[in-house]
């Protein structure tokens, strides 16, 4: 079955920009998938640890037919052809950061997948370049994007 899916991507060390735009790239040859949409760059303030650069964020919307299992693998060998190193700090810098935020309005909890992303209602390098893609957005719990939106802090949230 095709679905539609949200990519978040986050990146703040190497050239971040240059990254981000290099993910975009590869996820417009990715087998089996349709590049459909993609937001601005945005320069973000860090959520979680505050000691590292800014983050340049985007959202990617794509049709695909891979599993999600076998998007995520994309995703990862993604992640590792642009150097990405699994470091000791779990929110640490990185390379690049692809996230698989939204499978359709499918709900999967696996050892390896939480789909919908556990953290996106919350964060807005997440909210806000979604909205700018998907404005009429409902999540897989009812939950409206621009309702969201409204009340998430977006002080610092600059779009490229
Ligand atoms: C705790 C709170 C941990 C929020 C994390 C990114 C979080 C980030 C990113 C920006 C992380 C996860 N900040 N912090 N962009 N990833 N701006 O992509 F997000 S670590
Ligand atoms: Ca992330
Ligand atoms: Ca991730």
């Amino acid at each position: 079955m095709k679905a539609t899916v949200y990519v978040g991507i986050g990146a703040n060390l190497n050239n971040p920009t240059e990254q981000v735009h290099k993910a975009l790239s590869k996820l417009s040859k990715l087998t089996k998938s349709r590049l459909i949409a993609q937001s601005s760059l945005y320069r973000t303030p860090p959520m979680g640890p505050q000691a590292q650069d800014d983050f340049i964020n985007a959202v990617a919307k794509l049709e695909t037919w891979l599993a999600p299992i076998e998007l995520l693998d994309e995703l990862q060998a993604i992640e590792n052809a642009q150097g990405r190193v699994r470091k000791n700090d779990r929110w640490g810098p990185r390379t690049i950061d692809l996230d698989l935020l939204l499978y359709g309005n499918q709900v999967i909890e696996t050892t390896r997948l939480s789909v919908p992303h556990y953290g996106m209602k919350e964060r807005a390098f997440v909210l806000v370049p979604l909205a700018e893609i998907a404005p009429g957005l409902i999540l897989p719990d009812n939950s409206p994007l621009i309702e969201l939106v409204k009340y998430i802090d977006i002080q610092g949230i600059q779009q490229l």
